[in-house]
């Protein structure tokens, strides 16, 4: 294997945050089915991501959402401490003002300046929840926007967003980042504040040096170049991370890859284009934000985390400078097929030596559901009442 061992140390970098909000029951605006096992606290969230990082030993974080895991009076300690139980610690922190009925006319972009330091004051609990639990990330998404032509100033919103940016950012602590996440449409359907990745940036930009563009990989119409975008934001030393899931339509939050995993390989091949060019690898928050509906929750998280290792491996072994030398002679079909060749390798032997001189299971998959977890959580979690996550 020792052909591949530059690709092994990249694999022990190469870390996927795992969303809190993945593992509890959530639906479609048209219903939800339950599951016994889904986690119903923070504390049963964290639980299934340390299950999940045990056997994938490649999710050391996960993603909380301040409103839904730290309700007020919850005690911040005691869940860094659940973390710790569950060899786990939190990410990015994701304030929560698209929910509450005050945001009904928008958060910051409000024209109510009552409403909008309601939701400045709720992301600085979470800056501050950050702090304490020693997360690096605060990641911002907007359901801003309005949904007729007429309905208000598009010109007025995007001072009010800019403002309240640089002021989020110019409040976080000096080693925080601050990532700004985009999306086209959805819950607003005529004009979304940040809708593409131009406007995440412009407004990164201007908030500060901390601030970057969150790429969520479900954000973007059908036929969007997503790789083009990943490899712009990263010669402009503006892309924070990504939120990773796959889709067919829409924003659908199915598991990376399921539906186009050339598109993740892409991705994988543009961030490493950029590593072999710079000589410089990218401060990159990999997260994953899939809510699922019907496939059990652990589970999917599992497959997601196993494809994006192998979809990266895939990247990582795209021979650049034989690359290079078909594109100077522009020799689209040898070029074309470096790609298709790095692609096609099966990267199971790979991925089996990895898990081997880590001591993980060679199937993760198969482990977990040897384990009987699923099962212990059922019986449990099946005792008791059901939150219910209305949004997630
Ligand atoms: C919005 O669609 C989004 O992608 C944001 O990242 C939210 O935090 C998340 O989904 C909630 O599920
Ligand atoms: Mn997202």
């Amino acid at each position: 294997m020792a052909k591949y061992d530059h690709v092994l140390k990249q694999l022990d970098d190469f870390k996927i945050e795992l969303p809190s909000w993945g593992f509890a029951d959530t639906g479609t605006r048209f219903g939800k089915f339950l599951q016994s096992a889904a986690a119903r606290s923070i504390e049963e969230k964290l639980a299934d991501a340390g299950q999940v990082h045990r056997l994938t030993g490649a999710c050391p974080t996960v993603a909380v959402h301040t409103l839904w895991d730290f309700p007020s009076g919850k005690s911040i300690a005691s869940v860094v401490k659940a973390a710790k139980k569950y060899g786990v610690a939190i990410g990015a922190i994701n304030p929560n003002v698209f929910e509450s009925q005050q945001y009904k006319w928008g958060s910051l972009t409000n024209r109510d300046p009552d409403i909008r330091e309601q939701a400045f004051a709720h992301i600085r609990d979470s800056i501050e929840i950050a702090r304490q639990v020693g997360s690096e990330y605060i990641s911002l998404w907007f359901a801003d926007g309005i949904n007729y032509p007429g309905q208000a100033d598009l010109i007025e919103r995007k001072h009010l967003m800019a403002d309240a940016l640089k002021s989020v950012h110019d409040t976080m602590a000096e080693n925080m980042t601050m990532l700004v996440e985009y999306k086209p449409f959805e819950p607003a359907f005529y004009a979304t504040d940040i809708a593409d990745w131009g406007m995440a940036m412009l407004f990164a930009r201007a908030a500060g040096p901390r601030a970057r563009v969150l790429v969520d990989t479900g954000h973007h119409y059908q036929t969007t170049n997503i790789e083009q975008i990943v490899a712009w934001l990263l010669d402009e030393n503006m892309l924070g991370g990504f939120h990773f899931n796959d889709r067919k339509y829409a924003d659908d939050d199915l598991t990376l890859g399921s539906i186009d995993p050339y598109q993740v390989f892409r991705i994988f091949h543009e961030i490493e284009n950029h590593r072999f060019r710079t000589g410089k690898k990218p401060a990159l928050a990999y997260m994953v934000d899939q809510s699922h509906n019907l496939k059990p929750k652990i589970e999917a998280m599992i497959q997601t985390v196993d494809t994006a290792q192998h979809l990266y491996v895939k990247a990582c072994l795209v021979d650049r400078k034989a690359l290079a030398t078909a594109q100077a002679k522009e020799d689209l079909v040898a070029s074309e097929n470096i790609l298709r060749a790095a692609f096609f390798t099966d990267t199971r032997p790979i991925l089996a030596e990895w898990r081997k001189s880590h001591r993980l299971p060679i199937d993760p998959l198969a482990a977990h559901r040897a384990s009987g977890y699923e099962r212990r959580a059922a019986a449990k979690r099946s005792k008791g009442g059901k939150t219910d996550h209305s949004f997630a």
